[in-house]
């Protein structure tokens, strides 16, 4: 599937505002990736793909997770957690990606974890901070991807863990690590 076809069959899959939002993520990523050393092509192919899965049911997610052994622990966490190992396991079957980084990048999209490649933090970053996105705090997390890629995404998920305090909610523990492996 070439990238024209690729588009076309992921902005069927959402709403035109969550399309808008994967625009803004591709072209922050690239931006990224260019800045810090990336291959801008794979960073960007993994933008396009990142929330291919983010309107999927409830069920059609569970699916997914239980019949190909995606981590089952996923399923005690909040479900807004599924669309990135779903959007993963979509974008390897669905869609031809074979880059095991590209596909991990779009798998830990949301979630972080532990020792992410630059390929993972850009497009995790980039979802955090592309031009659509407001939220308090998304304009210091900017202004510190000028300079360091770490330390805005550090900025990224000390705001989603505060957020998710803030709601009384669970943290799933890949984000907990993901944080602290910055700090280390
Ligand atoms: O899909 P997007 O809306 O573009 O962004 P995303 O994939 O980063 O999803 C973020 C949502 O996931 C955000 O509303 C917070 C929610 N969430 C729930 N539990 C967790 C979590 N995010 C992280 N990082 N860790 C959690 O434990
Ligand atoms: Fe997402
Ligand atoms: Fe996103």
């Amino acid at each position: 599937m070439n990238r024209e076809q690729m588009i076309e069959k992921v902005r069927a899959e959402m709403p035109e505002r969550r399309w808008l939002h994967t625009q803004g993520v591709m072209e922050t990523a690239v931006i990224l990736a260019n800045r810090f050393g990336e291959d801008a092509v794979r960073a960007e192919l993994a933008a396009i793909l990142h929330d291919v899965s983010k309107y999927w049911n409830v069920d059609r997610m569970q699916k997914v997770i239980r019949d190909q052994a995606l981590p089952a622990e996923l399923l005690l966490y909040d479900k807004e957690l599924w669309h990135a190992p779903v959007g993963a396991w979509v974008a390897e079957h669905e869609f031809g990606v074979a880059d095991t980084e590209v596909l991990d990048a779009i798998r830990y999209h949301t979630s972080g974890r532990r020792g992410m490649s630059k390929l993972e933090k850009i497009v995790c970053l980039a979802d955090y901070m592309e031009p659509g996105r407001e939220f308090p705090g998304v304009d210091k997390i900017r202004e510190l991807s000028e300079h360091s890629l770490d330390l805005a995404l550090l900025a990224g998920f000390n705001s989603t863990i505060s957020f998710l305090l803030e709601k009384g909610k669970r943290i799933f523990p890949l984000t907990i690590e993901a944080r602290n492996s910055l700090l280390e």
